[in-house]
């Protein structure tokens, strides 16, 4: 799931580590170029260290030898009554001479430059991560992320990024993954609802919870409504199902299909239909019959289709929902985010169930529907068995494209 948003992702932390890291061993060679043979650029922060030791080791060793040079002079001097002259001079400037021995293994104001160089404190500007995050942009599209989502991303992340201060390589992938990982999460934060608690509050007013799932044709919905039936079924609830669906053929068979094979009742009327009327009546067993869940099956619409658009709105009418959940395949990515602001004009989308994600490498859609109707994923379809659903969590979704 959701493999290659998560290469873009990760290749965008190698493309900016390596930039930075490139440049940092330009400036180091440049360094050297300056002072030619001091110091070995190909990693600075070892050449550094090396270069600093070469040249400590290489005064040490100069300094040594001068006052070797010097205690042989002394002892020459001693052996030879004609130098009393030059013993004196040498016995009154012995200190000097050792001072200007200790000046001279202090390290210049360019070595030291040069021995605290990997330490500098690089700060991240918008010219090293523009191209790379531009890049980035481009690619999130091709993967069918939405352009405001895609922008808000680039964003967030040039926001954080830009001024911080590096010390070594590891700093900046850590950055930037660390910015990605804040940009996503923010792309992800959409206020939720949890179904069992409005389960819990809609049993005290002695109602069933209704809902119900509209999208365009064969998207899912009707494969959601028995996996989402089996899914509550299995904490305790008992749903009733609606085939709302009176319009395509064949779809009141489908649905009864999964009613028999999960186990659940099933309210339908024949083909042709009112769906109001299949709903309301859905409502009323629920009541009568005291179930928690009324699940609301509907034909697949083109959002262009008036008519069917309208007999939607009927229903929504005659039933009042508490939930509409719009039904969107993940594999056809900025489409299903159209779709999905489509419905949410027409009808009030509530939350958002995308399909299909077992199949999609791109994410583009799952990454962006939620934000751009500002309504809750609040399940994933990730095959086509009956419990092949998933509740959706933003954090499992941050985990899935940053985790190992
Ligand atoms: N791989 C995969 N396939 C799915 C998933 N959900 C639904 N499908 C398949 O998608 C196809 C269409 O599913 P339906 O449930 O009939 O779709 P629909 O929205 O009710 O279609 P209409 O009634 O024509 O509007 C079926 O073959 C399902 O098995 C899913 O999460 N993953
Ligand atoms: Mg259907």
């Amino acid at each position: 799931m959701f493999e290659s948003l998560k290469k873009k992702l990760s290749g965008t932390v190698g493309k900016i580590t390596d930039k930075l890291s490139r440049e940092e061993e330009e400036a180091q060679k440049s360094e050297v170029q300056e002072e030619p043979g001091k110091i070995d650029a190909e990693k600075p922060e070892k050449a550094d260290t090396e270069k600093a030791l070469k040249v400590d080791k290489k005064k040490v060793k100069k300094a040594d030898e001068k006052r070797a040079e010097k205690a042989d002079e002394k002892r020459a001097g001693k052996s030879d009554e004609k130098s009393d002259k030059k013993k004196e001079k040498s016995d009154t400037s012995e200190s000097e001479q050792e001072k200007t021995i200790n000046e001279e293994i202090e390290p210049s104001e360019k070595e030291k430059k040069g021995i605290f160089s990997f330490v500098r404190h690089k700060t991240i500007s918008e010219k090293d991560v523009d191209d790379i995050l531009f890049e980035l942009e481009m690619s999130l599209l091709e993967g069918d992320v939405a352009l405001e989502v895609a922008e808000e991303i680039i964003n967030s992340v040039k926001e954080d990024l830009v001024g911080r201060k590096i010390k070594r390589r590891s700093d900046v992938s850590e950055f930037t993954k660390e910015a990605l990982k804040k940009a996503i999460s923010k792309i992800l934060e959409v206020d939720s609802q949890d179904i069992e608690s409005l389960i819990a509050l809609k049993r005290k007013q002695g109602e069933p919870l209704k809902i119900m799932f509209v999208g365009i044709n064969g998207t899912g919905k009707t494969t959601t409504i028995a996996k989402i039936a089996t899914h509550f079924m299995a904490k305790g609830y008992k749903p009733v199902i609606a085939a709302s669906d009176t319009f395509r053929a064949g779809a009141i068979e489908q649905l009864t299909h999964h009613a028999d094979k999960i186990g659940v009742k099933i309210i339908k009327h024949k083909k042709g239909a009112d769906p109001a009327a299949v709903a309301y009546d859905a409502v009323e067993h629920a009541r009568a019959q005291g179930k928690e869940l009324v699940l609301v099956d509907t034909a697949g619409r083109m959002q262009t289709n008036v008519n069917l658009m309208d007999e939607m709105k009927k229903i929504q009418r005659v039933i009042k929902p508490d939930l509409i959940l719009f039904v969107g395949d993940a594999l056809t990515g900025n489409d299903a985010v159209e779709q999905a602001r489509k419905f949410d004009d027409a009808v009030g989308v509530d939350g958002i169930v995308l399909t299909k994600a077992d199949a999609d490498a791109k994410g583009g859609a799952a990454l962006s529907i939620g934000h751009v109707i500002n309504k809750p994923i609040l399940f994933l379809g990730t095959g086509q068995s009956y419990s092949d659903i998933m509740e959706f969590k933003p954090e499992w979704m941050v985990e899935q494209v940053f985790g190992e």
